[in-house]
């Protein structure tokens, strides 16, 4: 078994890091105070290709492998969860679900202006009562001529004010669960599509979360995004990416918290040497350390999965379940061994683990993705 990355995943890895060190990283602070980081940065990154990473070059994409796509997300996370992201909206959860389920015209349209940054996209499928329970949507879709009708509420939406396209997932069959369900690319300057900046999050402040209201938008039946009813699978296949692309950026996340530490540990003087010179800071040090090489195994397994072509339900949901819970270890470590400066927003890890509380929550949640795992094992389902 080789674990060596190819010659584009080290050029791309070393490319992102260096970007992500100049650009990024000392400005992070900042945005996290600000609320926000400048659009510039997507536009930069959509021409260093950093946004199309696994979309083929003819849609305006990079081209690259899975791999590639999570050395991506792991170098933005390592810098910026808040970054990370936007970019993982953008490329997982909407390129790719383009890719996968849309028309010719449709990968045409929206592809290369979302690989260069010149559209953001985002993903519409949470509602006030409907988060793990996606297949309980309210949100509907009803016949109207030739196109049709939509109106809704979607909550906790990454991007959600930002974007100028968003895929909506409508109900066509109230009542009907997945079965009815329904995609729809829809463009956030159609009448009745408004958007709301949903404020007082824990962390990722400089990430746009958003509300959106779909009040009789109008779309034409050439918007949809998949058949009638394959509404269900688009959000799930959709979610195999997510999740990985969420499972990457903690691994970077993870892997901050603990070079941070190592430096501290080596310059923070305590009864006169350095504190990592103690048994127990070392203990915390390499579980960090064993907890981030295991997560990014499981990622880069899953990428090995995906890459191939097949489906990678269960790797995703092992990797995002370990790798998110690993950020929180490990951000909460590096606390520990900052002692009372980790407490404050002078030092990182208070940001690394205010910013990654949420990724065991959003785009499933860690008991969404052992239940998944659980069903796999056992055959049965234990979510209703
Ligand atoms: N890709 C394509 N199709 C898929 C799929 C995938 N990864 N996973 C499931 N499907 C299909 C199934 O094949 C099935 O199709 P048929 O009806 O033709 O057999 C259909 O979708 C229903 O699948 P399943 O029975 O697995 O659905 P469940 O209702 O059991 O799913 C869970 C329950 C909890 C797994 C699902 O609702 C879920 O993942 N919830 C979490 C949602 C989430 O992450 N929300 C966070 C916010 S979104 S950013």
């Amino acid at each position: 078994m080789d674990f060596s990355l190819s010659a584009e995943q080290k050029m791309i890895k070393e490319s992102v890091r260096k970007f992500a060190a100049e650009q990024i990283l000392p400005h992070s602070r900042q945005w996290d105070h600000d609320g926000k980081f400048p659009r510039e940065l997507l536009y930069k990154m959509g021409e260093l290709g950093y946004l199309g990473v696994p979309v083929p070059e003819e849609y305006g994409g990079t081209g690259l492998d899975y791999i590639a796509e999570a050395i991506v997300f792991e170098e933005v996370g390592y810098a910026d969860s808040s970054v990370r992201t936007t970019l993982s909206v953008q490329m997982s959860l909407v390129e790719l679900t383009i890719m996968k389920w849309g028309t010719e015209e449709q990968k045409q349209t929206y592809l290369p202006k979302l690989c260069s940054g010149e559209w953001l996209g985002c993903f519409g499928l949470t509602e006030p009562n409907a988060g793990s329970d996606a297949a309980n949507i309210a949100t509907t879709a009803k016949r109207d001529g030739d196109g049709w009708l939509l109106n809704g509420q979607k909550v906790w939406i990454s991007n959600g004010t930002w974007a100028d396209v968003a895929i909506i997932f409508a109900q066509t069959e109230p009542g009907s669960k997945s079965r009815g369900m329904v995609a729809f690319l829809v463009e956030t300057d159609t009448a009745g599509f408004t958007s709301r900046k949903m404020t007082g999050k824990l962390g990722l402040k400089a990430s746009d979360t958003g509300e959106l209201f779909l009040d009789n938008v109008r779309v034409a039946d050439s918007a949809r995004l998949g058949d009638i009813g394959d509404g269900f699978k688009v959000a799930m296949s959709a979610l195999d990416n997510g999740r990985y692309g969420v499972a990457s950026g903690c691994v970077g996340t993870a892997q901050r918290a603990l070079d941070v530490s190592v430096q501290y540990a080596k310059d923070r003087i305590a009864f006169d040497k350095p504190i990592a010179g103690f048994q127990l800071v070392q203990d915390m040090l390499a579980q960090m350390a064993v907890d981030v090489e295991a997560a990014r195994l499981l990622v880069y397994q899953a990428g090995v999965v995906k890459n191939r072509g097949e489906v990678s339900t269960i790797p995703v949901s092992m990797a995002k379940y370990f790798a998110t819970e690993t950020a929180k270890r490990n951000a909460d470590m590096a606390i520990q061994i900052h002692g009372g400066y980790g407490f404050s927003d002078e030092y990182e890890p208070e940001r690394l683990w205010r910013d990654c509380r949420v990724a065991s929550l959003y785009e499933g949640t860690s008991q969404i993705q052992k239940l998944i795992i659980g069903r796999h094992l056992t055959g049965i389902s234990a979510f209703f």
